[in-house]
């Protein structure tokens, strides 16, 4: 992550070099356009090739960059991303273990509400429970958002419902139908196809942040998933037929997110919860809701104002509140 007027410059002279297409442009011309010296662009330009552009320097004729497609990276997250501050401090990385534990310890030092920690890789993307989250390289995003929302800690897991609804607005805008399933799975046609793992870092009364982990399948094929999963993910681009614009769908998905917790935070979670149900694929279903404490078999009838699962166990009549713990559903 860089300061806020390196980052303009560096977004100014992508978008000069980008829209200048298989032209050179010259170091004065970028100078120019970007409002510093020769010797600032070049330093720039320096960086954004350790950032990953290639970007090809010839005498006498200036600059000119190599197109290339859907990188992850902090400058084209940038570009365009017409958020507040939702994903306005980014912190991108090719291969880590888990981007949540990097944001844990940004969030420790402070980092700023709304930053992202991103990774073209995960090593050891976890899932809810020590399961293991599958995160190969290029296929998806795999990313950790840091709120810090002036809400009591109990209301926290509401943010995993919220993120939820912002990750099947985006996946409609790309025109894949996707629904949710109770508390964290997003699936399209009983797959899943991203799944969410809140953590949190309060007092007992009081939040400091929560970092949202959410894994989205975005441009995987069949076979790059795993003996483990491949009868039960799938991703946008199966789904759709065709790869998308990693960039694009997630800039979709954090002014979503945005929105969403912006009317969260003013107008409470009923908004959310309505939103949550027009898109649920558990309520109204049979399931069979497995906690740490005990299994039971009934009707979801829906979710109460903590975003909590209400199941109706069929032989007793009896309302279960299913705080935590996975749903089975059956058709
Ligand atoms: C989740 O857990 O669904 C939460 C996943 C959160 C992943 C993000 S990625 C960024 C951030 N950094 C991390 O390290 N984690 C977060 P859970 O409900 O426990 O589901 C885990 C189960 O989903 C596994 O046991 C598999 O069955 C399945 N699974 C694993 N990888 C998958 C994938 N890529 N696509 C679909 N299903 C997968």
């Amino acid at each position: 992550m860089v300061h806020t007027g390196e980052q303009t410059i560096k977004k100014q002279l992508i978008q000069a070099l980008t829209s200048a297409g298989d032209d050179y442009i010259s170091g004065q011309y970028l100078a120019e356009t970007a409002g510093c010296s020769r010797t600032a662009v070049w330093k720039h330009i320096d960086a954004l090739r350790k950032e990953g552009y290639q970007i090809e320097a010839v005498k006498k004729k200036g600059y000119r960059i190599v197109p290339r497609k859907d990188c992850l990276t902090e400058t084209d997250i940038l570009i365009g991303l017409e958020t507040e501050f939702i994903g306005k401090s980014i912190h991108a990385y090719e291969s880590v273990p888990t981007t949540q534990t990097i944001a844990s310890e940004l969030a420790a030092k402070g980092a700023a509400n709304g930053t992202i920690v991103i990774s073209e890789e995960q090593t050891e993307g976890k899932g809810r429970l020590r399961r293991v989250w599958h995160s190969p390289h290029h296929g998806g995003i795999w990313m950790s958002l840091i709120v810090k929302p002036d809400i009591p800690p109990y209301h926290a897991p509401r943010l995993t419902l919220l993120t939820a609804v912002a990750a099947v607005l985006s996946m409609r805008e790309a025109g894949v139908n996707a629904g949710i399933k109770w508390p964290n799975d997003v699936l399209v046609n009983g797959r899943k196809i991203a799944g969410i793992l809140t953590e949190l870092h309060a007092e007992s009364d009081q939040i400091h942040s929560v970092i949202i982990g959410i894994g989205i399948n975005v441009n995987q094929q069949p076979d790059d998933f795993n003996d483990d999963i491949k009868d039960l993910a799938t991703s946008l681009a199966i789904e759709k037929g065709e790869t998308l614009d990693r960039v694009t769908f997630l800039q979709s998905f954090l002014m979503h997110f945005e929105e969403l917790y912006q009317l969260f935070l003013h107008k409470g979670f009923l908004p959310i919860k309505e939103e949550w149900e027009k898109y649920s694929v558990t309520i109204g279903k049979q399931v069979t809701a497995t906690t740490a404490q005990k299994t039971i078999h009934g009707y979801a009838s829906g979710i109460n104002e903590d975003g909590v699962l209400i199941v109706t166990d069929e032989r007793t009549k009896e309302e279960h509140l299913i705080y935590s713990g996975d749903i089975t559903i059956h058709q």
